[in-house]
């Protein structure tokens, strides 16, 4: 069954070009978009969405990163969505990712590592509702072409 992920392309992926090739390579593992922004985390954006880590000794980085710039969010599917995009985006630590993740191409550091995918459905459920109402996820049915 397809289900559905929220992933953040990151300021510093924005800031360096790399949005059309993260998406493409979103596009190339079958993934399908149903929503797209770019949008500017402000300091209380940051901090509802990553309320979980308030607190902990990366935090405050953690929010002047994400709100340095611009970022791209999405609602992305396919079958087994969350797991599937997990390993295309690697380890959180990019010295730990292995190579052709999207981490271990396009992040700088542990804070700025590019992408963010949601880790649960239900998580991805929560965060997309912080970015997207429901009018601008796209629900109708819609043959995309074979890549
Ligand atoms: P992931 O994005 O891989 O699911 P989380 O949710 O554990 O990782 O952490 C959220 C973000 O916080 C990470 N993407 C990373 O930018 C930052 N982060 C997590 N752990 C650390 C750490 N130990 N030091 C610095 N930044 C961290």
């Amino acid at each position: 069954m397809k289900t559905r992920t929220f992933t953040i392309i990151k300021p510093n992926a924005v800031a360096k070009g790399a949005t059309g090739r993260i998406l493409d390579m979103l596009a190339e593992a079958g993934f399908t978009l149903r929503a797209l922004r770019m949008v500017c985390f402000s300091r209380n954006d940051a901090y509802r969405f990553y309320g979980e880590h308030i607190g902990k000794p990366f935090f405050d980085e953690l929010v002047d990163f994400m709100t340095s710039g611009p970022s791209v969010v999405a609602i992305v599917e396919r079958e087994d969505a969350v797991c599937t995009l997990r390993k295309l985006v690697g380890a959180t630590n990019p010295a730990n990712a292995e190579e052709g993740t999207i981490r271990k191409l396009f992040a700088d550091s542990l804070t700025r590592n590019a992408i963010h995918a949601s880790d649960s459905d239900e998580s991805a459920r929560r965060e997309w509702s912080i970015w997207f109402s429901p009018d601008q996820v796209m629900e109708a049915e819609y043959t995309f072409p074979e890549i």
